[in-house]
């Protein structure tokens, strides 16, 4: 895998945390099942009943804190600390496995579940700050603060940089992700316009998967150390 590759960018998706026990977007029992993507995942979803979007972030960290990382975060772990090239893991993820697994080159575009955003005075915190339901800026005061997350509509975080890692890919790795979400899903064509090769690592074809080199099935816990190491 590593012949004449300077610059890999890997994004990832709900998929390779599914083996952690989190709950993936689009499966029958996945997340919007139970609850519609409009009342919890957009700004005016927010505005019309902040409450139950309090909750279903409270629901979702509470579950990220029981879970543990899988051999993928791990082998990825292993990579960004062995490779001397460049190497950006961008997810779509708001859980912190990639972290815990060993990863320091992470970047989540759809936010942090373990952030909170005051939308008074743009500070940022870490819920587990003790910030209770229905909670106050620890810095101004305000009750406007939110879950530090991107929802439909909102603009994804530093999408600067992620075109300009896109831009210089030699590899371009897309593991556990549906396609179904944009900007994210249209990566595999930016870096393939960049010349770079692309590979998708996934449970099953994906919205996408005619854009890539090579798509390989199965999961990603067998799927990712295979191709790392
Ligand atoms: C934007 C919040 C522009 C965090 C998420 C009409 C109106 C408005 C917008 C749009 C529109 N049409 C298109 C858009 C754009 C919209 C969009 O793409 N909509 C889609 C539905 C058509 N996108 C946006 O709104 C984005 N913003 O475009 O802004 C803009 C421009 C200027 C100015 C302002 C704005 C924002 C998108 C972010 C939305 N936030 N989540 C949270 O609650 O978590 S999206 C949500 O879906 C998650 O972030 C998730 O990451 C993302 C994608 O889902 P996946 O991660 O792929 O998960 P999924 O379940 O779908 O798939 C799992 C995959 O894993 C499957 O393939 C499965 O086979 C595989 N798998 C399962 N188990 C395993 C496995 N693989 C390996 N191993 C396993 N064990």
């Amino acid at each position: 895998m590593r012949e004449n590759i300077q610059t890999i960018v890997i994004l990832t998706g709900a998929g390779i945390s599914a083996e952690s026990g989190l709950k993936t977007f689009r499966a029958e029992d996945g997340l919007w099942e139970n609850h519609p993507v409009e009342q919890v995942a957009t700004p005016e979803g927010f505005a019309a009943d902040p409450a139950l979007v309090h909750r279903f972030y409270d629901e979702r960290r509470a579950q990220i804190r029981n879970a543990q990382p899988n051999l993928a975060h791990e082998a990825l772990g292993r990579l960004d600390r062995e490779w001397e090239g460049d190497l950006l893991i961008v997810t779509q993820n708001i859980d912190d496995l990639h972290e815990r697994g060993g990863a320091r080159r992470v970047l989540h575009m759809h936010g942090e579940a373990l952030s909170a955003w005051c939308t008074a005075c743009d500070a940022r915190h870490r819920w587990d700050e003790g910030l209770g339901d229905g909670p106050a800026c620890p810095a101004c005061g305000s009750a406007a603060l939110r879950p530090d997350i991107v929802w439909f509509g909102e603009m994804p975080y530093r999408m600067e940089r992620i075109f300009s890692a896109l831009a210089r890919a030699d590899l371009f790795v897309s593991i556990g992700t549906s396609g179904a979400v944009y900007p994210a899903a249209g990566f595999v064509q930016e870096a393939g316009r960049a010349g770079a090769r692309t590979l998708e690592l996934n449970l099953k074809r994906s919205q996408g998967s005619h854009l890539f080199d090579e798509t390989r099935l199965g999961t990603a816990s067998e799927l990712v150390p295979r191709w790392v190491d």
